[in-house]
């Protein structure tokens, strides 16, 4: 069986998590705390970029959320998660990256820095910026692609509901305030959604790990 190695709290293994749901994919789940269990040497074996989400199915090892995205698609076509027609495959690659690239890194900044900070300024107008790209291409649409759920509404669904939690109101996009209603009705987003405790656990994990990463950047940069 399918093998998944997540966090619950992780966004990026999140995508993952949804897509298997979605296509009622069977898995076994390998929880991961990230509290220095990714360090393990087993498990920088399977990664050694120590991250998750990783699967392995079949004997293949897949690391990096949007790799694994596009294997399940293909490997698991029903339901179709991705458009045939080619510009809105388009669309739906661009609300993909622009989550990934633009978004998730503001949202980590958001959350390491003070909130009257310059850095957390930056970060809420880029976020900002972002938020009228998508909420532009979905126009009056039920989701990305139209009336299909596609791999940008999984990508972008996990990260855009949060914003209003970690002090980014969605009031200026009424649209996209539907459609995280309309997202949070389905049985994979309920089945897999933060509670207030857990955003907070998130918060707390994500300063954790921009620290380290910052301190290992700092030792590598002196070495
Ligand atoms: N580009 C990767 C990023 C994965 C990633 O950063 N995962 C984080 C959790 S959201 C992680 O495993 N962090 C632990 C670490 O870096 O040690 C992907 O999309 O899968």
């Amino acid at each position: 069986m399918l093998k998944f190695y997540y966090a619950p709290l992780s966004p990026n293994a999140r995508r993952v998590w949804i897509t298997l749901l979605e296509k009622e994919i069977p898995f076994e789940s390998i929880l991961m705390r990230l509290d220095g269990d990714q360090l393990q040497a087993e498990f920088v074996e399977i990664n050694p970029f120590h991250h998750i989400p990783v699967i392995v199915d079949d004997g293949l090892r897949i690391i990096e959320s949007l790799a694994i995205l596009d294997y399940l698609e293909s490997k698991y076509p029903q339901p179709a998660l991705l458009p045939e027609d080619s510009q809105i495959l388009a669309q739906v690659r661009m609300v993909q990256m622009v989550t990934a690239n633009e978004l998730l890194p503001k949202m980590v900044a958001i959350i390491c820095e003070k909130a009257d900070s310059p850095q957390f300024i930056q970060a809420v107008r880029h976020i900002n910026i972002v938020l009228k790209f998508l909420a532009d291409i979905l126009a009056d649409k039920t989701f990305f692609a139209g009336e299909q759920l596609t791999l940008a509404d999984i990508v972008a669904g996990t990260i855009i509901p949060t914003l209003p939690n970690l002090g980014v109101p969605l009031g200026d996009y009424p649209q996209l305030q539907n459609w995280c209603e309309r997202l949070l009705q389905r049985p994979a987003w309920q089945k897999t959604q933060l509670s207030a405790a857990d955003l907070d656990e998130f918060k707390r994990r994500v300063q954790i790990l921009v620290k380290l990463r910052n301190r290992n950047q700092a030792h590598e940069n002196k070495s």
